[in-house]
Parts: C-alpha cells; sequence; structure tokens
C-alpha cells in the first residue's frame, strides 16, 4: 500500500520518502485541508487528517504533518505560526530576533497524523537545538537557521538530518507502527 503524504512541501515528502525506503512508497498528493487556528499541533494534524481522508480516503489511507519552530527566549514563537511567518518575517529575521536575546535555544517540533478508515494516529518527534546565523544550502524552510551538534540541518544530507530530527523521529514512530499492525 502507498501512503499517500498530503502536503505542499516537497522538502517534507522527500524526508519521508528517504526514511521510508522499504517499509512502502509515499505519494504527494496537494489538498488543502482547512488549517485549524490552534496552539496544538495534533489537534491541527488530527483534524486536518480526518478532513483530507474524508475527501481522498477512498483511494488510501493518507498522512498530514504539522511542525514547528518554538524558540525559547520568544515564549515559543513561531510554533504552530510558523509556516506564516516565515512567509512574512521570513527566517533571516526570526535569527535577529532571537540573536538579540540571551538564550538563543529551540526545539522543532513535528507531529504526524495518519488516518485509514478504521482509524487515526498520531506520532510525534522533537529536537532540541540552537539559533544561528543561517548556514547550507540543503534542507527547506528553516534549516539554515537551526544548529544541531555543531552543524545547521542545511549543513546535513536528507539522511543524517532524519538520523536526529523531529521529522526523522516521528517517521520513526510511525513507521514501527505501520510495520507492527
Ligand atoms: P504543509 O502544511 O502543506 O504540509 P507547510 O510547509 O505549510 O506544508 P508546516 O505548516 O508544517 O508545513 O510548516 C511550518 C513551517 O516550518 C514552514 O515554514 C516550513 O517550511 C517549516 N518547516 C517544516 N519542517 C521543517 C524542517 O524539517 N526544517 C526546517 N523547516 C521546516
Ligand atoms: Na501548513
Amino acid at each position: 500500500m502507498t501512503v499517500r503524504f498530503v502536503t505542499g512541501n516537497e522538502g517534507k515528502v522527500a524526508e519521508a520518502r528517504d526514511y521510508l525506503e522499504g517499509i512502502d512508497t509515499v505519494e504527494q498528493v496537494e489538498y488543502d485541508y482547512a488549517e485549524l487556528q490552534s496552539d496544538s499541533l495534533e489537534e491541527i494534524v488530527t483534524r486536518g487528517a480526518e478532513e483530507a481522508y474524508a475527501e481522498l480516503g477512498s483511494e488510501g489511507a493518507v498522512l498530514v504533518d504539522d511542525t514547528g519552530l518554538f524558540v525559547e527566549a520568544l515564549d515559543g514563537f513561531p510554533g504552530p505560526y510558523s509556516a506564516y511567518v516565515e512567509d512574512t518575517l521570513g527566517i533571516e529575521r526570526v535569527w535577529r530576533l532571537a540573536s538579540e536575546e540571551e538564550s538563543r535555544r529551540a526545539r522543532f517540533r513535528t507531529v504526524l497524523a495518519y488516518a485509514d478508515e478504521e482509524r487515526t494516529e498520531t506520532f510525534e518527534g522533537a529536537v532540541a537545538g540552537t539559533l544561528v546565523a543561517p548556514r547550507g544550502e540543503d534542507g527547506f524552510g528553516y534549516d539554515p537557521i537551526f544548529e544541531y551538534n555543531g552543524r545547521t540541518f542545511a549543513e546535513m544530507d536528507t539522511e543524517e538530518k532524519n538520523a536526529i530530527s523531529h521529522r526523522g523521529r516521528a517517521l520513526e514512530a510511525f513507521a514501527e507502527w505501520y510495520g507492527g499492525r
């Protein structure tokens, strides 16, 4: 069975394909589910997956991913609003905001929701790191300003990022459950 990843973000799909290689194939489906305004990534993905499954489910199970960057000194900003903030302020300005704080600690968090005819299940993953001035060409989104162990996520290839990242950890939990279903 193919997993249908409902997202407009090709970077997410590339990481899921890399991680789930040998487990299942991943098809990208662009469907604009209503993104709930909520502080809870779980709530956003659960509703998103249920709506996407209701629309597209006759062709198979769906997977939805909601991710946020949570800057500690900024009380978790931009968090669930990370996509909007990337589009409006941009990552360089998020870095500049963080650079004025004593602590540059930040966390990425991903919640994945899987929905099929019987259930909706969520899986999560997080990683802690430090914000830095942009470096690196790989990855996407906030990767150039997120440093982990001396390198930014944009200085890692997909496999290296997946081995430690928020999405990699969420995919690991998903793969474990999916394989043993
Ligand atoms: P979909 O909702 O269509 O899946 P999106 O890019 O809008 O795509 P999110 O709302 O989950 O997805 O993303 C929140 C923001 O965080 C957005 O600006 C992404 O580019 C960024 N982002 C998500 N995952 C990331 C990652 O692994 N590394 C860096 N930035 C990431
Ligand atoms: Na989004």
